[in-house]
């Protein structure tokens, strides 16, 4: 069995998550930033790029047959999105709790869609559904050395000792 460092390290897993145009536009960086912060999760990379239509196609290809993709991606590269890896136990499927449903209007109020968005089409985040969409997305925005690994000082805390 695995104990303390070592069981701590098995379980952690990296999503992507990214401030879309409207998020950023809006001022709500430090709002989104602060409740992955707060949770307990660990950031390990940040970026705030443009990315191309040709980029923004290649990141929603499994929406490529909606009638909805092509407005999607001209939007996903029409300013500046803030591209992030989160890190912790759980973050993927907590991630998608927190930033809360696709529609706005469905989102649960204390979710980050609930709270700061009104519509499906500008609803400010996107966040990784699943663990093989997580490590493609982190793949396709960020180079390997992009990725910092460290400890944080609040680990100790946030987990305890085992
Ligand atoms: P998700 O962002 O919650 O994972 P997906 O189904 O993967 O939702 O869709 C990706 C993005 O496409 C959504 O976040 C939203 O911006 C956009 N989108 C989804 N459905 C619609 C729609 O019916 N009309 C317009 N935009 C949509
Ligand atoms: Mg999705």
């Amino acid at each position: 069995m695995l104990q303390g460092q070592e069981a701590h390290a098995a379980e952690m897993e990296r999503t992507f998550i990214a401030i879309k145009p409207d998020g950023v536009q809006r001022g709500l960086i430090a709002e989104i930033i602060s409740r992955f912060e707060r949770k307990g999760f660990k950031l390990v990379a940040i970026k705030l790029v443009v990315p191309s239509k040709e980029f923004a196609q290649k990141h929603y290809h499994d929406l490529k047959e909606r009638p909805f993709f092509n407005g999607l991606c001209e939007f996903l590269s029409s300013g500046p999105v803030l591209a992030m890896v989160w890190e912790g136990e759980g973050v993927i499927k907590y991630g998608r709790k927190l930033i809360g449903a696709t529609d706005p209007q469905k989102s649960e109020p204390g979710t980050i869609r609930g709270d700061l968005a009104v519509v499906v089409g500008r609803n400010i985040i996107h966040g990784s559904d699943g663990p093989e969409t997580a490590k493609d997305e982190i793949n396709l925005w960020f180079k390997p050395q992009e990725l910092v690994s460290y400890t944080s000082n609040a680990e100790k805390w946030v987990y305890g000792a085992n």
